[in-house]
């Protein structure tokens, strides 16, 4: 009984793996790496110095699939007069991407968390409602599990 509430817990778990890459914070002249493993196309931008507060064009684009033009080969961003430069990389799967802080500002490279919109609708989406039945199942089970002990 109590393993049906936990099998609709699962998708929460896959949900967790899609957490956001960052670099953290990085000095002049500290770099960062970032094996990309699946297809994506993820926007980052700087923590410290986001779009909404002074910055749109400090921001760019991870595009990871096996389109015929996306790189197979590693690929560096220098992060350069508050931009990243390329600005958009296009690699396939497997390629690692270092970026490069040549600023004396420090920086981050920062995935930006597009759930809600509808580049990632459907793999954010997902373990949403398996969560919620899961959680209502976990409780009507509590409640029965609550309901047998006070017969007894
Ligand atoms: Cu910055």
């Amino acid at each position: 009984m109590l393993l049906l509430p936990l099998m609709f817990l699962l998708p929460s778990a896959s949900a967790k793996e899609m957490e956001l890459w960052d670099s953290g914070e990085l000095a002049q002249n500290e770099s960062w790496s970032h094996t990309f493993t699946m297809a994506s196309n993820d926007m980052y931008s700087c923590t410290p110095h986001p779009p909404h507060e002074g910055f749109p064009d400090f921001t760019g684009w991870v595009n990871v699939s096996d389109d015929s033009d996306a790189r197979a080969d590693d690929v560096t961003i220098y992060i350069d007069g508050f931009s990243y430069q390329p600005s958009t990389v296009k690699i396939q799967p497997g390629v690692t991407v270092t970026w490069v802080n040549n600023d004396s500002a420090v920086h981050t490279a920062t995935q930006m968390d597009m759930s809600g919109d509808m580049h990632d609708e459907h793999t954010q989406d997902d373990g949403i409602p398996g969560f919620a039945f899961g959680l209502a199942v976990a409780a009507i089970t509590a409640a029965s599990i609550v309901a047998t002990r006070k017969e007894r």
